[in-house]
């Protein structure tokens, strides 16, 4: 019977095309848990299943799979390595007790590498590395090593090395058993021979390396090691489990998944030494405190990922947290208290999904049909008001408008792309009403395009982009007085309303003016930002105190719609010390009029000021693109905020507008051969240049619209 023990769940992160997807697909059939090789390059891996996949050749999604080896259940999470799809890798992450990061052999480490470890570092995981594609005939282990070394430190350890890399590669000298695995032209499982004579030294001293990092945290191994000189292999698998699960080492593996070379050694490690999912520090929950992965605690799963199938509906993935899991339960959702009963448990294998009784602690699975309960839900049973710790996606980094289709498909296409949201965490989407746009916010372009093909595909409306418009801010930079009168006889009884308004630029902690008597002071956060301060100041009943709200409303409207160009103002105190009314011709329509248009002629008199958002983006680019991606960011009036040589990258942190992010993927591609990444996020709102905003003020009087 299966045991929490006896089950591991590891992912495989790394730079897209290192060869995750073929590794896991060698791991599956090295285990026996399919009898056919597919390849990625014929769309017939178990993991790469979609037809979005097949047809780009690139894992899109992540993908759960399971195998056994030996006692061990192992369940596999393949990732994207494209930074576009990161949401993918950190949710596997949530869930994952140890980390495979894959490594081209004739690549090393690449930027991809260096975001997954950012994600690894924070998520605490243990960390193997698999330095891959060992055949091919530029496979450069010892500087793909070099690099790992340099970049993430000494607590990188190698356990194998190859002895005839490139093409031909077939043997791997293993210094934790110190033997040589030698492999046949078709791969499989390797002849066992004694180390050449050449490599033995070499093999020895990395065979000790191992063997002080296995006894460092047991001081009965380190008695022993030094009395004996050496370890036995339980008690190596023993001290290495600690030093893994403790991240002291993140030991380096050698493979050609293309040639099926290397698998089966490192779930042999996994088997015998990665942590099952008890041996990782208890789970901080939402709610506080921890919870320890236990079969005998409370029935609790947490949903890591949902994903829409055809003919199948929502898929939800889970891990069980905690006690066991059987199907049929009624469970809580813990987000939104709605009741769940779980009517199947899934095994999954990638779109093969075989269904199972029970599920208990620590193992990962999927069901179907779930009512209310999408990625980051916490299920429970009774006696467990407890939610997992909610992951966190990074922010979106591109944002596109869609062009609306006709009604009707407005509505449908709304429809479904809520319901990408609802599976996709790092897909955010906007109706602007400042804007007049329905906007995208996503990771990249080929994900906003990836969602456009699956509308396509799936629900069959043509979703085109347009450009999306800035959220520009209107602003003053002096203070302005105005009168303003409205007047109207029609007939029988007229409207009547004088205003005598103040307006100047608002900072925090502004003194109130000595020339005015404040009867009463409102101070507003705005709905898109900014503040409104709002000051009564009429002395001797001019106006009547029941037009206050009249007054605010009338300047609202034009805060709403600004007098420059439509756009939101912001930061403005608005002090009404004047005015007059009417016993009869007197109203609240009236008194919003004259606000507004008071309002309107202050501000243009009080040298208004355009504001743009400004973002603080951060770049990560190999060397030799560092000339070019800088003299691009000047076209971008981009303001330098620091840069910092990080290994073989270099980080660029710069403040750049929002106007000039459009399409910066694309360019940031072009400029580093898809080497660079970049993360942004909003920073603040800052004076538009001069030449700029009178641009904007034309063109917003021709059209009349422009946000
Ligand atoms: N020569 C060689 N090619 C390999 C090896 N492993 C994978 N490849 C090839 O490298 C390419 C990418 O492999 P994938 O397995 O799709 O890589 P991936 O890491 O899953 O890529 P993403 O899904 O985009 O992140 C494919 O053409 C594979 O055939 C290997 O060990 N040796
Ligand atoms: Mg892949």
């Amino acid at each position: 019977m299966l045991t929490t023990k006896n089950i591991r769940n590891i992912c495989l992160i790394g730079h897209s095309g290192s060869g995750k997807t073929t590794f896991s697909e060698t791991m599956l059939f090295e285990s026996g848990a399919i009898n056919r090789r597919g390849t990625v390059e014929n769309g017939t891996t178990v993991s790469d299943f979609t037809n979005i996949e097949k047809e780009r050749g690139n894992s899109v999604f992540s993908t759960l799979m399971h195998t056994h080896w030996r006692d061990r259940k192992i369940n596999i999470i393949d990732t994207p390595g494209l930074d576009d799809f990161n949401a993918e890798v950190i949710s596997a992450l949530k869930v994952a007790d140890t980390a495979l990061i894959i490594i081209n052999g004739s690549q090393g480490v690449e930027v991809g590498t260096e975001l997954v470890w950012s994600y690894v570092n924070d998520f605490k995981t243990p960390t193997m590395f698999v330095v891959n594609q060992l055949d091919h005939e530029k496979a450069d282990y010892d500087t793909a090593y070099e690099q790992i070394k340099s970049r993430f430190g000494a607590k990188v350890i190698p356990v194998q090395f190859p002895i005839n890399q490139g093409t031909g590669f077939t043997s791997i000298v293993d210094a934790l058993r110190m033997v040589l695995y030698e492999f046949s032209t078709n791969g499989g499982k390797p002849e066992k021979k004694p180390i050449p004579e050449a490599y033995v030294q070499q093999a020895q001293e990395m065979h000790n390396q191992l063997v002080e990092a296995a006894a460092e945290n047991d001081e009965t191994l380190m008695e022993k090691f030094f009395e004996a000189g050496s370890l036995n292999e339980e008690e190596l698998a023993e001290g290495l489990t600690v030093a893994l699960a403790n991240q002291q080492i993140y030991p380096v593996f050698c493979s050609s998944a293309i040639q099926n070379m290397g698998s089966g050694r490192i779930m042999g490690f996994i088997n015998d030494i990665a942590p099952c999912p008890s041996d990782r520090p208890p789970v901080p929950m939402e709610t506080g405190g921890e919870l320890d992965i236990s079969e005998q605690g409370p029935n609790l799963a947490f949903v890591y990922k949902s994903m829409s199938e055809p003919q199948v509906g929502m898929v939800s993935y889970f891990k069980v947290y905690s006690g066991k899991l059987s199907a049929g339960e009624d469970l809580v959702n813990q987000s939104n208290r709605s009741s769940e009963r779980i009517n199947q448990i899934f095994l999954s294998l990638g779109k093969v999904r075989v269904a199972t009784d029970s599920l208990i602690a620590g193992d990962i699975g999927a069901t179907v049909k779930l009512k209310n309960s999408h990625t980051n839900d916490t299920l429970s049973g009774k006696g467990a008001e407890m939610q997992v710790m909610k992951m966190t996606f990074p922010p979106s980094k591109i944002r596109v408008a869609i062009k609306p289709p006709g009604k009707n498909d407005m509505e449908k296409l709304m429809r479904a792309l809520h319901q990408i949201e609802e599976e996709d965490p790092s897909l955010h989407v906007e109706q602007s009403a400042t804007l007049k746009q329905t906007l995208l916010h996503g990771q990249g372009q080929l994900h906003l395009d990836l969602i456009r093909y699956r509308i396509e595909k799936v629900n069959g409306i043509l979703m085109e982009f347009e450009k999306p418009k800035i959220p520009y801010r209107e602003t003053i930079t002096i203070s302005a007085d105005e009168e303003y009168r409205h007047k109207k006889q029609s007939g029988g009884s007229g409207q009547f309303a004088q205003v005598s308004m103040r307006i100047e630029p608002y900072y925090e902690g502004m003194a109130d003016p000595s020339d005015l008597n404040v009867k009463q002071k409102q101070t507003e956060e705005l709905p898109w930002g900014g503040k409104l301060e709002f000051l009564w100041c009429i002395v001797g009943g001019a106006i009547d105190s029941k037009y206050i709200n009249a007054i605010k409303k009338g300047i609202m409207n034009k805060m709403e719609e600004g007098p420059l160009t439509g756009s939101r103002c912001q930061n403005i105190r608005v002090a009404i010390y004047d005015g007059k009314m009417h016993s009869v011709d007197s109203n609240d329509m009236a008194f919003m009029i004259a606000a507004s248009q008071a309002f309107k002629t202050a501000f243009e008199n009080a040298k208004p000021q355009l504001l743009e958002p400004i973002y603080n983006v951060e770049i990560l680019c190999p060397d030799e693109s560092m000339g070019d991606i800088m003299s691009d960011l000047q076209t971008r009036r981009a303001i330098i905020q620091g840069m910092d040589s990080d290994g073989h990258y270099q980080k660029i942190n710069v403040k750049v507008p929002l106007a000039e992010m459009y399409k910066y993927n694309a360019s940031l591609r072009a400029l580093s051969q898809g080497r660079a990444k970049y993360t942004r996020e909003f920073s603040e709102y800052m004076k538009l240049p001069g030449d700029l905003q009178k641009q904007l003020i034309k063109e917003s009087t021709l059209e009349a619209v422009v946000a």
